[in-house]
Order: C-alpha cells, then sequence, then structure tokens
C-alpha cells in the first residue's frame, strides 16, 4: 500500500512543477531593451509578435537613461497620451526595471511618456491568448493525461 501513497504524491509534485512552468517572463525589446527604437514602433510590434503571451506571464521594462512605463488604454496608446486620468491603467513608474504581470486577456498597452518619445516609437501592445499560445496548453493538457492514464494503469 505504502508506494502507491509515495506514487500519488510524486504525480502530485510532478503536475503542479508542469502547472508552474507555465508562467514565463519576458524582457520587453530583449536587448534593446525600453528605449526609443531607431525605426519606430514597429521594433517593438515585432518583438511582441514572436513571442507567445499567456495570462500569468510577467513582462519587464528596463531601461538606461531618461524613461518611464505606463500601463494605458488603447486611446492612450492611440494618442500617445497619459495626461488624462481615463487613459492611465497604472501609475507611471520612473525606475527601471519595472514589471507588469498579464493578469487579463485584454491587449496591455504601454507607452513612455517622456517628451516625443512615444510617438517616435517607445510603445508596446501585449495581446494574450493569440493561436500561437494554444498549442502550447494542449500540450500541457495532453502531458497531464499522460502523466494520470500511466499511474492509473499502474494502480489498477
Ligand atoms: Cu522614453
Amino acid at each position: 500500500m505504502g508506494y502507491k501513497i509515495v506514487f500519488i504524491g510524486l504525480l502530485i509534485a510532478l503536475s503542479s512543477l508542469v502547472i508552474g512552468c507555465g508562467a514565463d517572463t519576458y524582457s520587453v525589446g530583449n536587448d534593446m531593451g525600453w528605449t526609443v527604437p531607431p525605426g519606430g514602433d514597429s521594433a517593438y510590434r515585432n518583438w511582441a509578435a514572436r513571442e507567445d503571451f499567456e495570462l500569468g506571464d510577467q513582462i519587464i521594462f528596463r531601461w538606461i537613461g531618461t524613461h518611464n512605463v505606463v500601463q494605458v488604454t488603447r486611446e492612450g496608446y492611440d494618442n500617445c497620451s497619459a495626461t488624462n486620468y481615463n487613459m492611465t491603467l497604472s501609475p507611471v513608474h520612473t525606475s527601471s526595471p519595472t514589471t507588469f504581470t498579464l493578469n487579463s486577456t485584454a491587449p496591455h498597452y504601454f507607452i513612455c511618456t517622456v517628451d516625443s518619445h512615444c510617438r517616435l516609437g517607445q510603445r508596446v501592445t501585449v495581446q494574450i491568448g493569440s493561436s500561437a499560445a494554444t498549442p502550447s496548453l494542449i500540450k500541457t493538457g495532453a502531458f497531464l493525461s499522460t502523466i494520470l492514464m500511466a499511474s492509473i494503469s499502474l494502480l489498477i
């Protein structure tokens, strides 16, 4: 009987490990960091397009020099404005690094409000639940059910 309890314990540990692996951390712009990108905001569009963001992931803004980061609404993003309180969804963070957790499936918009940095391209949209994120969820589910099936067949 003892081995069954150990095995079930191992199973629970393994499952929580798999679930824990779901949350990732992303550094905005990778090596470029959070800055005025040379080619306009396409630099951040391209960065975001290459990543598979999921609920619970963390994104880190790192910068050198005078910048800040504030989460804004779509309107704030489009207008490069955080002056109206209706457009801001977070305080203006002025020290690097600043981390945000992706806690809703709605698009997340971030801008820098220093001078004309946003208009020059220092803004980014982070979109969760894109089609690219689905395969990893399916993989996790398939892996978990494989473990469960294997354990059930061993216990019987
Ligand atoms: Cu800036």
